[in-house]
């Protein structure tokens, strides 16, 4: 295969191959799905922390402290800024790009924004592939940081083994916006910003909220988003013994490095009982068979529309003008292509 003399050099760590690989995997150039079969193994081993939140809450300065700290311990690091924005607006971007300087001339930290939505599970797919490059070009820990508005930006976070949800006084409607989506996919709260008033009362709300959730927890949190699988898949993590993990919240000021080494701590204690326990082998185990039946939907109808392109074309042009109705219409095809 073309890339394998690639794939090669990121094994061994070099770091102008690691840029290549994630352009390669990024721009989803041919051959770019055999390049990350054999980063894969490699890849595996790299502890993925997703870093999200709202606007302006603190993700990239304490996504920063986090790099600071594990650089202490000696550690490669990876970071991988999602914008969802375009490349162009600038904008949050260049705002990461300028709180994380410390690390930019760091060898031993490799830094890769990515913003392409693209085809074949968009956002998250591309995020999976490029941190998986940065695992395999030696990263022990891949931090990822998204906004946490909207689906796409969630679903991202589904790539991490720990997500890291950061929340901070005065954001206006933190709880609110914890309640929509951002509090599910929480695996640890990081209260930031500490040191303005209304900190310690926010830390109170999560708690009680998730006091209150806590009913809940493990069936509705990280939920498949395809419903053929969700069953399937489930019922394997409900099976499976305790304990369950329990979401914490601590409080840190990232602006000035407190309380980042009990965050990594506790982060620390999740990845442990993820891969450690059987319930959280059991919720890892689900991810990553939620990741194939992810990739086989957008490979599979990606096909389907490559090969059928005429057909489709036709049944198209009669719900058009009104020849068939599209449930006749798609169901025929559905049914011939079966
Ligand atoms: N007071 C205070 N300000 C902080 C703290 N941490 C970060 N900030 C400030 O909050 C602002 C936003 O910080 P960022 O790290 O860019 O936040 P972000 O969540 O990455 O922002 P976006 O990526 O734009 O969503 C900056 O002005 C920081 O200096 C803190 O602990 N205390
Ligand atoms: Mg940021």
């Amino acid at each position: 295969v073309a890339h394998e003399s690639l794939a090669a050099a990121v094994l061994a760590g070099d770091t102008r191959a690691a840029a290549r690989a994630c352009r390669v995997v990024d721009e989803a150039w041919p051959g770019h799905a055999e390049l990350l079969a054999q980063l894969y193994s490699a890849a595996r081993s790299a502890w993925l922390i997703g870093v999200t939140g709202s606007p302006g809450v603190g993700k990239s300065t304490l996504t920063s402290r986090l790099v600071e700290a594990m650089r202490n311990d000696g550690q490669r690091v990876g970071v991988v800024a999602v914008d969802p924005s375009s490349p162009f607006s600038g904008g949050a971007l260049l705002g990461d790009r300028i709180r994380m300087q410390a690390h930019w001339a760091d060898a031993e930290v490799f830094i890769r924004s990515v913003a392409t939505r693209g085809a074949m599970g968009g956002l998250s797919r591309t995020t999976a592939d490029v941190a998986r490059v940065l695992g395999a070009w030696g990263a022990s820990v891949v931090l990822i940081e998204t906004v946490g508005v909207g689906q796409d930006e969630l679903d991202v976070m589904r790539v991490a083994h720990g997500t890291l949800v950061v929340q901070a006084p005065g954001a206006g409607d933190d709880v609110q916006a914890a309640k929509a989506g951002l509090m599910e996919c929480a695996d640890v709260f990081a209260v930031n910003k500490a040191d303005l008033p209304g900190a310690e009362a926010l830390a109170q709300q999560l708690r009680a909220m998730l006091v209150l959730g806590h009913v809940t927890a493990g069936v509705a949190r990280h939920g498949s988003s395809h419903a053929h699988g969700v069953q399937l898949l489930r019922a394997s993590e409900a099976d499976s013994g305790n304990p369950e993990w329990e979401v914490s919240v601590l409080s840190c000021v990232a602006a000035r490095g407190e309380g980042i080494n009990e965050l990594l701590s506790e982060l620390r204690r999740h990845y442990a009982w993820l891969t450690g326990t059987e319930r959280g082998r059991a919720r890892w185990g689900q991810r990553l068979r939620e990741e194939l039946v992810q990739r086989l939907y957008a490979g599979l109808s990606s096909a389907l529309f490559e090969r059928h392109a005429p057909e489709i074309e036709r049944a198209a042009e009669e719900v058009a003008n009104g020849a068939v109705d599209p449930y006749t219409a798609s169901a025929a095809l559905i049914e011939r292509w079966t």
